[in-house]
């Protein structure tokens, strides 16, 4: 009771007395409807399949019948198996918010039985089953990877999937976990919520997504749980050497990865659930947010206090008080009065503006839409049919049923006049979804009802895809409203498979030392799941940051996939020149050389199109045999050429840094340096340290205010001398042509020759023709001056030499640069030309 009337208070003073009423209110219909409709309590005993009685082959896998219930197995790949297990022996055609892919190629199998068990076999991926008790194992190239422990096992209210859990297993994936990389030793509610200033270890988080990822000594294997009904994860909590997996009610489904890396895995786990389609380059440009910039001048100030101090931003946000008393799709008129105009004086400006969206509908008989939304019959509803209402933002409101196609098409369709204003994007918010209460319990009943694509769901499956369902909608908007643009989409909650449809940010984070380290494991983690695209309110979202915090934060965060400054109402000002000089400059430098490196990020994008490959990555997976990057959490890699090891420490101007086997190089000084060493490295508070693998081929653009604000003339490649592959991809950073073939991959590769000589390959695939024609390559590690550079054979018109660093300049593409040691005996020495040093 005490706590109920400090939280009262407590919403009372942050969210206003309304909504303190309101909450309340719903605090006492919650109750009593609860009560009236009690949710399901796991009861019996637990039953277990028993032993197989029959195998029967079907066309892609088999089915067991067991002495209770009955196993599917299917070969989705020869990487991935699906199981199933129905009590009740029939298998329907499963659905799945997050499966995109439901029609996979014949993958030939072949299966053997003798008196232990069944054995199905791909060419990878195999699994047994053995005869007494059902249980399942997969082994991978014939090496054990999973094995079940309990089984599977059910009862009413709950059906159960356990396996052994590995002592030397890293436990890895299961989403944003804020804990860090590893997510051994708890258990994990499947269930979106909104934690209010969570802090590390807090749980559960925004996302649920059920797939668990293990990486063995010599094996990587994936288990994505098809379930998204209310459950948990018990990742070695309850028995510290076993895995399991549980829900309340649905289908008995998962997809079992196997490889020897978690690229693979993510591979087929990406092209199952869908992968994240391409951005608009834009969006990985610099972002500023504030909760909320109150008045179309603030904004306009913003905007020129990026622009007056050539600091570079693509977007502006507008939090909930550019609307009418919160109410989604409209504005507040009072002090946006012409948001036309405003958000066509920004485009002219070279911002993009994104506008927040809370699915909470104000019951209102003035607001049409959510007049609109009665009529169509688009909200989730009580058992009775009668519309839920429940407070929000906006008071007293309706939730759109996003698991009902006519709501998301209705949903859609209130973007028409968000597309004629030019407002460039959206961001999703609330939409776990939090419905506002006093005390925890944030959430609908579980008895509300949801169209769940007409086969009806109660809250308790519906709950973990609403926020995906949200973004989908919102997705079908843009892309409804403007066709030929690449949707930007920002959702705070997600299901497996959001990333089709969404970016990301990791929520309510706060201005602490301690949230700037999670911005990296979080941001690791999303990737890990699925969701590539993602980062941390830059600055702390909740209090005040202080000025080397901002910048520390900057610097990180700009080698974040998603990079976003935003922060809470009543915090101070959280821009980049918020907190003076020295720090404002420093802020400008962090931007810059974000900008710079934007087609390289825009690389990892693609590959992450393709392949589902994470855009940041944990230390490990650069090399996984070496067990020194096994537990890094204070360092990660951007793609694979670039490390990044910030500062994560008050007052700190050093760090240590473990550097993959290999050589590196310092980006700063262009030092290189011996890998599989431990190094210290200095960095002031200008300074975040960064290192290029040897072999890496880096491409960087000028420095443009905003992505776009001029024509790319040239080309700048910095080249590391060394043995390494890379792969950048090019296209026109928006439309929709990329989707039909216009695009071109660059592949370079990148030998040592004998003599101190280096070679250079530039191999060209793809249709897209790129503005610039002009190359600008400089090479690092070359030590001594060079006897000639060649490009195509042929002596390079324009080149030097200075302080290590060989400069050519290609008119063109090329496919081969070599750089010719001194020593090497040119038979054409005397007639290579050399221009002058610079
Ligand atoms: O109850 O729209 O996470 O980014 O600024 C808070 C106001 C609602 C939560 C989001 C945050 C946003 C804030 N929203």
């Amino acid at each position: 009771m005490f706590k109920a009337i400090k939280s009262l208070y407590r919403m009372s003073r942050e969210m206003g007395p309304n909504i303190a009423r309101d909450s309340l209110s719903y605090r006492i219909r919650k109750t009593r409807f609860d009560l009236a409709h009690p949710p399901a309590k796991p009861s019996g005993k637990l039953q277990t399949l028993g032993a197989v009685r029959s195998v029967e082959p079907h066309e892609r896998g088999l089915t067991l019948k067991c002495e209770r219930g009955a196993l599917r197995m299917t070969v989705i790949a020869a990487d991935c198996i699906q199981v199933r297990m129905q009590p009740s022996g029939k298998f329907e055609v499963p659905f799945s918010y997050a499966v995109a892919k439901v029609t996979w190629p014949e993958t030939p199998f072949t299966y053997t039985e003798n008196a232990r068990g069944i054995r199905l076999q791909t060419n990878d991926l195999n699994c047994t089953i053995d005869r007494e008790t059902s249980r399942i194992s997969f082994d991978w190239q014939n090496r054990l990877i999973s094995q079940e422990s309990a089984g599977i096992a059910w009862r009413k209210g709950e059906i159960r999937l356990s396996r052994t859990l590995p002592a030397d297993e890293l436990c890895l994936g299961l989403a944003e976990q804020s804990a860090g990389l590893q997510v051994r030793g708890q258990r994990y509610p499947l269930w979106n919520t909104s934690p209010t200033r969570y802090a590390r270890g807090t749980i559960p988080m925004y996302f649920t997504i059920p797939l668990y990822l293990g990486m063995g000594k010599e094996y990587a294997f994936g288990l994505y749980w098809d379930n998204p009904s209310r459950g948990w994860i018990d990742v070695g909590a309850e028995t510290p050497d076993q895995l399991t997996f549980c829900a309340e009610t649905g289908e008995l489904r998962y997809y079992a990865f196997g490889g020897t890396s978690l690229f693979p895995i993510l591979n087929r786990y990406t092209e199952l659930t869908g992968r994240m389609p391409m951005p608009p380059l834009w969006a990985l440009g610099f972002h500023q947010s504030r909760w909320s910039y109150p008045t179309a001048d603030r904004i306009r100030e913003i905007a020129e206090g990026f622009r007056k101090r050539n600091i570079p931003c693509d977007a502006l946000y507008l939090d909930i008080d550019h609307m009418d008393g919160y109410r989604s799709f409209t504005w507040n008129r009072e002090n946006f009065p012409t948001p036309a105009v405003l958000v066509a004086d920004l485009t002219k400006s070279g911002f993009k503006t994104v506008a927040i969206l809370d699915p909470g509908i104000k019951v209102d008989p003035d607001y049409k839409i959510d007049q609109i939304g009665l009529r169509e019959n688009v909200f989730v509803t009580y058992p009775s049919g009668k519309p839920f209402v429940g407070p929000a933002w906006a008071g007293s409101s309706h939730f759109p049923d996003f698991t009902n196609p006519k709501a998301r098409a209705w949903w859609a369709a209130q973007f028409e006049p968000l597309a004629k204003i030019g407002v460039a994007g959206v961001w999703n918010d609330m939409n776990e979804p939090v419905i506002f209460n006093v005390g925890t319990d944030r959430q609908m009943p579980d008895a509300v009802r949801h169209d769940f694509e007409g086969q009806h769901a109660t809250h308790v499956e519906a709950h973990t895809v609403y926020g995906m369902l949200m973004a989908r909608a919102s997705r079908e908007g843009l892309e409804r409203w403007w066709p030929d643009k690449r949707p930007f989409n920002l959702t705070r909650a997600a299901h497996a498979g959001a990333q089709r449809y969404a970016s990301s940010w990791t929520g309510d984070n706060i201005s602490t030392w301690d949230h700037l380290r999670l911005s990296i494991t979080m941001t690791i983690n999303c990737g890990l799941s699925g969701m590539a695209f993602t980062g941390p309110d830059i600055g702390g979202f909740g209090d005040d940051c202080e000025a080397e915090l901002y910048v520390r934060w900057l610097q990180l965060g700009a080698m974040l996939p998603y990079f976003r400054g935003h922060s809470a109402k009543n915090t101070a000002d959280q821009e980049p020149w918020s907190y003076g000089q020295p720090y404002e400059d420093i802020a400008r430098q962090a931007i810059e050389l974000r900008y710079q490196l934007l087609p390289y990020l825009y690389s990892l994008f693609a590959q992450c199109w393709q392949s589902g490959s994470p855009i940041v990555r944990p230390m490990f997976m650069t090399d996984p045999t070496d067990d020194r990057l096994r537990g890094i959490e204070d360092a990660f890699t951007l793609g694979d050429s670039l490390l990044i090891a910030p500062i994560l420490e008050k007052g700190a101007t050093e760090r240590q840094v473990v550097l993959p086997r290999g050589r590196w190089y310092d980006w700063w000084t262009q030092q290189p340096i011996a890998g599989g060493q431990t190094i210290t490295v200095s960095a002031p508070l200008d300074k975040l340290p960064i290192f290029v693998r040897a072999g890496a081929v880096i491409p960087l653009w000028p420095v443009m205010q905003y992505v776009g604000q001029k024509p790319l003339e040239e080309l700048r490649l910095k080249v590391y001398a060394g043995d390494g592959e890379v792969t950048l991809y090019e296209d026109a950073g928006e439309g929709l042509s990329y989707q039909t073939g216009d695009y071109r991959w660059l592949y370079f590769t990148c030998t040592p020759e004998s003599g101190g000589g280096l070679m250079l390959n530039w191999r060209r695939a793809g249709k897209y023709k790129p503005p610039y024609e002009r190359v600008r390559v400089e090479i690092h590690g070359i030590t001594i001056e060079p006897q000639a550079v060649t490009l195509d054979g042929k002596a390079a018109p324009l080149w030097y030499f200075e302080k290590g660093i060989v400069e050519v300049t290609a008119n063109g593409p090329f496919d081969v640069a070599r750089i010719l040691p001194k020593e090497d005996d040119l038979a054409h020495r005397d007639t290579l030309m050399r221009p002058p040093k610079l």
